[in-house]
């Protein structure tokens, strides 16, 4: 547990080479490993990044049905696509593997053998769903029947896409095959079982103890809910033609499952790099990066020594995988290292839809990437501003266009620019030297010193919104350090004040060049190129003598550029012209991650009585209310003005959390709130006993 960190082996979800993949994944799971894996390769810590296509599983035969060809020319095409989008927009991988390529498959048998001759996997006969005219297993997936939780007709064997449950095949009602849409039967086949439920108590020990804190509410709440459900024995094979062959002399038309095979893609992509490394046939990303003569077996220290962090960044679907399944996997091969940390994210919803690409309710990397030439960076931004870090996020274009003319265009760029312009006006170009400073100067230099260390720990802490808003503070600081000074006005008397200022403001610039490099890697590049600045490690960054007096600058261009409405009013279009017309998003919101019973003690709910009500001004929104609580009268603002005239509160009973820290709103303190059922029609209704109660009464 306090072995100090060496090396950092950072992995991203391999997608799946079936199709493009769209701006959601790149939320769930890309851009928040990018940024970390590039603020620690400027932290100069040892760091590989590794990922590439899942080519295995029922998918890529099924989309080859569909389009008409084989399962090797849809990776071969998926491969490409997805890998090049990933490039262009910056997810700076060390190696994007392939789990077709022979090193994996060797690597996976390996690893397969090693379970089976420790005597880890178990053998057993069962009855699969066959479907006899096509003369084949069925996977779940070609399966689909009526959901017995809700009814819904298309269910997949594995998955309800309608209520999101988890199924068996054998749960469905009326089970048809998608091959040949006949009735499948059941046939015995023998399959290899690793039994889950052998390493419950290292995983309560593992996650439930030890990661009880530094991994996410969503993950570990998640993991809890497998664990205490109860773990079974997993089928580890499948009855497929497509995928990696069993290596048991028994086990013809047998394949490794594909959730065994692709998370052990991460070990082939680390010894497919260093390979390649020690051969000379590959750099790594960072050209900077010098940590010594490398050797082919190099790869074994980022998988197998304890002072290696494994860190997998992925979306919600695959926590199971990456936090139960495959670390059982690397634990009981007594070789390898388990992950320190699973910072999975929720999914991100477009325009109020569930995002989906074949339903074409998506927007694809690569669509992207046409439609906005050389702006991945805007992307990257609206993305981070909103990434459904906690709870699900939605994108819309309206948001993206704002973020973009909003922040990078009217504050860090607007910044950038009028700093270098102005300069260039007074100082031919050159970076003045700096007079003594005033308290609006110290003040600027205060948060130039600050904003370093706020930025890390929050990417440190995974928190990445938290720390693009950090980035995004140092800019407003600096724009706003030149509307107070008004160095524009200033010079007309007083020159050497506005080197002073254009100095300093400089030094704002050559800091956010440096720390927004993780996150807008293209403009920072653009920046460093226009004040021309050396690449600094991160630790050269809170220093106010980045660039030194009498430095001088290169040219300065536009770092944003405002996008208008009619380039959104067309992405809009295009989406909503989509021929498949998504179904509306499910009514009832689903449940939050379990919690438990002491964090539902820690709310002092309450009912009290309304006394008076009155709208506030400015607002169509809130309502100011004034409740008996059986011990005062207290005020609580309440976003209710939409749904409820104050004459119709008045006298009413509501329930309302007592102990919420007060919050100022629109110069008035709320001393709690008042809770409401939301339905989804959008309407809120008041919540209030059956029968009249005392104001204070409480509520458990
Ligand atoms: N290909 C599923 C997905 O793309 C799967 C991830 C594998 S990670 C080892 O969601
Ligand atoms: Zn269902």
């Amino acid at each position: 547990m306090s072995t100090p960190v060496k090396r950092y082996t950072v992995t991203a979800a391999l997608p799946y080479a079936n199709g493009p993949k769209h701006i959601g994944h790149l939320a769930g799971a890309y851009i928040p490993a990018d940024v970390y894996v590039r603020y620690l390769r400027l932290r100069q810590r040892d760091v590989i990044f590794v990922c590439g296509s899942d080519e295995h599983g029922t998918a890529i035969p099924n989309q080859a049905l569909k389009e008409n060809t084989t399962p090797r020319a849809i990776i071969d095409k998926y491969h490409a696509l997805i890998r090049d989008s990933f490039r262009e927009l910056g997810i700076s991988f060390d190696v994007y593997h392939r789990t077709s390529e022979p090193l994996h498959h060797e690597t996976s048998q390996e690893f397969f053998l090693a379970l089976h001759h420790k005597g880890l996997l178990t053998e057993e006969t069962s009855e699969q769903f066959f479907d006899a005219q096509a003369n084949a297993f069925l996977a779940d997936r070609y399966i689909i029947g009526t959901c017995p939780r809700c009814g819904h007709p298309d269910a997949f064997g594995d998955q309800c896409e309608k209520c999101g449950s988890t199924l068996s095949p054998a749960e469905l009602i009326n089970p048809r095959s998608t091959l040949s849409g006949q009735t499948p039967v059941l046939r015995p086949t023998r399959h290899w079982y690793l039994p889950l439920q052998n390493y419950e108590p290292w995983l309560r020990e593992w996650i439930l103890k030890d990661h009880a804190h530094d991994w996410k509410p969503n993950v570990y709440g998640q993991c809890k809910s497998w664990i205490d459900a109860g773990l079974q024995p997993r089928a580890m094979t499948r009855d497929l033609d497509w995928g990696i062959h069993v290596p048991l002399p028994d086990a013809a038309g047998k394949v490794l499952y594909v959730w065994f095979d692709a998370p052990i893609g991460y070990i082939s992509a680390t010894r497919a790099l260093f390979q390649e490394l020690s051969s000379g046939t590959r750099q790594f990303a960072t050209p900077q990066r010098d940590f010594g003569a490398v050797q082919p077996d190099d790869w074994k220290t980022y998988w197998e020594a304890d002072d290696t962090q494994l860190v997998h960044f992925i979306g919600k679907d695959n926590i199971v995988f990456h936090c139960i399944i495959f670390p059982i996997m690397l634990h009981a091969s007594q070789r390898f290292i388990v992950p320190t940390n699973v910072p999975a994210n929720e999914f991100m919803n477009l325009e109020g839809n569930k995002m989906s690409t074949s339903r074409g309710w998506s927007i694809e990397m690569h669509e992207y990437l046409t439609d906005f030439p050389g702006k991945p960076d805007i992307l990257r931004y609206a993305l981070l501003t909103n990434l459904p870090e906690t709870k699900d996020s939605e994108f819309t274009w309206k948001d993206f266009q704002a973020k973009n003319n909003n922040e990078l265009v009217a504050i860090f760029g607007n910044f950038v620019n009028r700093a270098l312009v102005l300069t260039q006006k007074f100082f031919a170009n050159m970076v003045p030297p700096r007079g003594p400073a005033t308290p609006v100067d110290e003040h600027a230099l205060a948060a130039i010193a600050a904003a370093p260390a706020a930025i890390a720990a929050a990417i440190e802490a995974f928190r990445f919104r938290e720390a693009t808003a950090a980035l995004l503070d140092l800019a407003r600081t600096g724009n706003k350090y030149l509307a107070d000074t008004e160095p524009w006005k200033v010079a007309r008397h007083d020159l050497p004040r506005v080197g002073t200022i254009l100095h300093i403001a400089l030094q704002i610039a050559a800091n956010l060049a440096l720390v927004a490099e993780p996150f807008l890697p293209f403009s920072a590049q653009k920046l460093r190129s226009m004040l021309r600045l050396q690449p600094h490690p991160w630790t050269a960054a809170g220093s106010d003598t980045l660039l030194p007096a009498g430095h001088e600058l290169g040219l300065a261009e536009l770092l944003f550029e405002k996008i208008e409405d009619p380039i959104i009013d067309k992405q809009i279009k295009k989406l909503m012209d989509t021929q498949n017309a998504p179904t509306p998003a499910p009514v009832v919101a689903p449940l939050k991650p379990e919690i438990v019973f002491d964090d539902f003690t820690k709310l002092d709910l309450r009912v009290g009585t309304v006394t008076a009500a009155s709208r506030m001004e400015k607002s169509d929104k809130l309502l100011r209310l004034t409740i008996d609580d059986g011990l005062q009268a207290r005020t609580i603002l309440s976003g209710i003005a939409k749904h409820y005239t104050p004459e119709q509160l008045v006298g009413q009973h509501v329930t309302f959390i007592a102990n919420l820290a007060p919050r100022k709103m629109m110069g008035i303190e709320s001393q709690g709130m008042v809770l409401m059922a939301e339905d989804g029609d959008g309407k809120l209704r008041l919540l209030q006993p059956d029968h009249p109660v005392r104001p204070g009464a409480t509520i458990s």
